[in-house]
């Protein structure tokens, strides 16, 4: 494998997603930080030499940026027991990775960045205005998952997929933006039983 370089904010989930992934792979990643709420993503170095899309994450692979948290989890992952060999399985799987990029990850990383990281007061009128949309589409996703996993102990099959990394990321710290876990008990099983798989790293870690 050529050299890994993850380009993060370390306290993002969509970078956490991609050192966890590393870790049950066993797999060394070199890291280097941006400050996001300094803007450090939309230099112009940065915009022509890392990504031109002004985020992170970007797992750099040799002299190659690959942005995109799901896609960078599956360059890593691919070949694995991380990826289920099935078609089907593996089709399901990518299905909960768009979910989560289209209905968790918007609604609660993003309340989860306005309340904890900007700052409630600090927040323009329009992010104002899409708090409590944000909030009922956040608790939408949970309840789907809390749904999905009453009768299953991983989103896919018996063991631990991407599925499952990249829905981590941001549930376990959903109470930061203002989520409560304990109407969705299914889910608080779920984050107790990916934190104790072998090979689990902390986001802080
Ligand atoms: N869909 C992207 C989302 C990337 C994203 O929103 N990154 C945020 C931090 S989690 C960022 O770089 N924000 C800084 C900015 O927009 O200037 C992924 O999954 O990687």
């Amino acid at each position: 494998m050529e050299r890994l370089v993850l380009h993060e904010y370390a306290q993002s989930g969509n970078c956490y997603k991609i050192r966890l992934t590393a870790a049950h792979l066993g797999l060394p990643l070199d890291r280097r930080e941006y400050d996001i709420l300094e803007g450090e993503t939309r230099t112009e170095e940065f915009l022509a030499n890392v990504n031109a899309n002004g985020r992170i994450p970007v797992l750099q692979i040799g002299d190659r940026y690959l942005p995109e948290s799901n896609a960078a989890c599956f360059f890593l992952a691919d070949g694995s027991q991380l990826i289920p060999a099935d078609r089907y399985a593996r089709s399901d799987m990518l299905r909960w990775m768009f979910f989560e990029q289209y209905n968790h990850e918007p609604n609660i990383a993003t309340m989860r960045f306005w309340i904890a990281f900007v700052g409630e007061d600090r927040l323009n009128d329009v992010q104002k205005m899409q708090i409590p949309g944000k909030r009922e589409a956040g608790q939408a996703a949970l309840a789907l998952m809390d749904n999905h996993l009453k009768d299953r102990s991983f989103f896919i099959g018996n063991s631990l997929t991407l599925a499952d990394i990249a829905l981590y990321a941001y549930t376990h710290v959903a109470p930061e933006g203002g989520f409560e876990l304990a109407p969705y008990p299914h889910v608080a099983k779920w984050l107790e039983r990916v934190a104790a798989q072998p090979g689990h790293l902390a986001m802080d870690a």
